[in-house]
């Protein structure tokens, strides 16, 4: 304040009529928020157009209105570069700093190549939406992305299971070549902004040097990895018993096409084969959702009784005539779950293919998340509009959904009784084939785009640094080789729609980070898994009030708010499953353990 003045007078006494820089930088950043907050909500518009009735039209249209979304990103951001050593006040200086970061894909000052690399971006992910495997190349018998997972989620026969798994990567080599062009194009666009790289800009967006995120990546992942190895060593063994030595190592990787899961990504599904002896809790959600001919439109009636139990209001009207819940079967849509939130304030939709299975009712309760954040977080400055940083908003409704325990399924009618802590294994084994077995496949993701960004990686090299990353930190490999002429990063959603990956991994440390303080807010005592915020206003109003912040604060201190530590850590997660880390040690007794 006192600066301020002493500039003021002092360019007054010269004469100069410039105003300061602060009011100056006040006044630009309001033109430029309320420019991006109209351009934002136009492209919004197409893109939900795009995603949910793929044609050639809606794609042109998509990709036009996000150039120039893009465009008037990067200007906006070169504009700002001006105030960036200005004496600011903290929220003006972290609103110049936002400005260049929340661009995913920075478009270079050349129209030619924004309008190219938006074209294609967008034609990637309409590849991506209408991908179909057509066995034998029998037209009539295709296979969309919905099929192949259950068929990956309940096959239990090897080759089927290799059928599919090839056949849904069929998609990919065809994008390798504009995947390859967009990298090229937005890294230009990235240089032009003072990056080295979309990676580098991709790292900066964490209130810390991109270098000091990247350790703290790596510190996170050394944490976790103990634990994730016992898991795979005993996966490993049982699959080896199911499968036969032939087609599981007893010391090497696991076969990815065995894991339950077209991008062995999750591993729940291969819970009947694992499920500790004695401890199975006795129930399938799956099972009891489906005899009760839960609806879709239930479904997510029961995540949003969950929000609503913490105090946060219900969804608008608008949610319900919105939104997608099902395929359409007419159509051609990017069935890949996502939250929106189309006007930046309150017009909240999902976009989802629900099936009725315990798996898509954990992905309700986290698209709803999204939008529960999206809401609280409204009256902020639009360019505040956004997680605390985006771990965070992916892990909100992984967050809520930790609370699903079997004394909730209880409180809500779906389930008699629940089981009692003899079989407490078998629950932490089925939440850990989900969110144990996930860590690795989170990290890896952008460890392998951040070498394509780099140049590191080139696209001569795209298979092979994919199969050696997926080797190096899940322990899985392919039946098969697997060579340049396949594209098999593209045959996961978000390596075609340009979303950063590493978020899921944060969201899966911090999610049991927040999990354990809510909690505690709710003063559960109990073992921490059996803890549910259901219905717990405390820890209600404790979540709230972080999600209400959005950016407008460094993230550590939004952390702070709810767990008490500026850290992100994952002393919670090791703590949540130490019963069955144990048990899993034991097991393992005698076996190889690693890959
Ligand atoms: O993409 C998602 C959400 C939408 S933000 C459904 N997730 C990742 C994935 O499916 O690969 C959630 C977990 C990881
Ligand atoms: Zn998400």
């Amino acid at each position: 304040m006192k600066r301020t003045l002493v500039l003021a007078v002092a360019l007054a006494a010269s004469g100069c009529r410039t105003a300061p820089p602060a009011e100056e930088a006040r006044r630009f950043l309001e033109r430029a928020e309320s420019e991006l907050l109209q351009l934002s909500n136009e492209a919004s518009q197409a893109a939900w157009v795009q995603s949910t009735y793929i044609t050639m039209d809606t794609e042109a249209l998509a990709a036009k209105a996000n150039e120039r979304l893009i465009t008037a990103g990067v200007r906006l951001a070169k504009e700002a570069s001006k105030y960036e050593k200005a004496a600011l006040p903290p929220d003006l200086q972290r609103k110049i700093r936002l400005l260049k970061l929340a661009i995913t894909l920075p478009a270079p000052s050349d129209p030619a190549e924004a309008a190219e690399m938006t074209k294609l971006a967008a034609g990637l992910e309409s590849a991506y939406g209408k991908g179909r495997y057509c066995p034998g190349g029998d037209e009539k018998r295709c296979l969309n992305v919905d099929e192949i997972t259950r068929i990956m989620a309940s096959s239990r026969d090897p080759k089927q299971l290799l059928d599919v798994w090839q056949g849904w990567r069929s998609i990919a080599p065809p994008m390798k070549k504009d995947f390859a062009r967009v990298v090229e194009i937005a890294n230009k666009g990235a240089r032009e902004l003072g990056f080295a790289d979309t990676g580098a800009l991709w790292r900066s967006g964490y209130d810390m040097p991109p270098e000091d995120f990247a350790r703290e990546l790596d510190r996170l992942w050394e944490q976790v990895k103990p634990l994730y190895e016992q898991l795979h060593a005993y996966v490993r063994w049982k699959l080896r018993e199911k499968y036969g030595p032939e087609a599981v190592p007893e010391n090497g990787p696991i076969p990815a096409h065995l894991l339950g899961n077209i991008w062995a990504q999750q591993w729940d599904n291969l819970y009947p084969l694992l499920a500790p002896e004695g401890a199975d809790p006795g129930y399938d959600l799956t099972a009891i959702l489906k005899r009760r001919n839960t609806t879709p439109v239930d479904m997510v009636k029961y995540g949003e009784r969950f929000f609503t139990s913490l105090t946060f209001e219900p969804l608008p009207p608008t949610f319900w005539e919105r939104s997608m819940f099902t395929r359409p079967r007419d159509r051609d849509v990017v069935c890949h779950a996502s939250a929106w939130d189309v006007d930046n304030v309150d017009d909240l939709r999902i976009k989802m293919c629900i099936e009725i299975t315990a798996d898509d009712f954990n992905v309700i309760h986290h698209e709803l998340g999204h939008n529960f954040y999206q809401r609280a977080y409204n009256r902020q400055p639009f360019l505040f509009r956004a997680g605390a940083n985006d771990g965070f908003h992916e892990a909100v409704g992984d967050t809520i959904a930790l609370s699903i325990t079997p004394e909730y399924l209880v409180r809500i009618g779906l389930l008699d009784r629940a089981p009692d802590a003899s079989k407490d294994l078998g629950l932490l084994m089925a939440r850990a084939l989900d969110k144990v077995a996930f860590l690795p496949f989170g990290l890896l993701i952008d460890q392998w785009r951040w070498k394509v960004f780099s140049g590191e990686v080139k696209p001569e090299q795209y298979n092979r640094a994919w199969w050696e990353l997926r080797r190096k930190y899940q322990g899985v490999a392919p039946a098969g080789e697997r060579g340049e002429e396949f594209f098999d990063p593209g045959a996961k959603y978000h390596v075609p729609a340009n979303v950063p990956y590493t978020r899921y991994f944060l969201a899966h440390i911090l999610q049991f980070q927040f999990h354990k303080a809510l909690s505690d807010a709710a003063g559960c005592t109990g073992p921490v898994h059996r803890c549910s915020i259901y219905d717990n206003k405390e820890a209600g109003r404790r979540l709230k009030e972080m999600l209400e912040m959005g950016a407008s604060r460094p993230w550590q201190e939004a952390l702070e708010k709810v767990t008490g530590t500026r850290q992100m850590d994952a002393t919670a997660i090791r703590a949540y499953f130490k019963p069955l880390e144990d048990w899993l040690a034991v097991q393992n007794k005698g076996r190889p353990v690693g890959w």
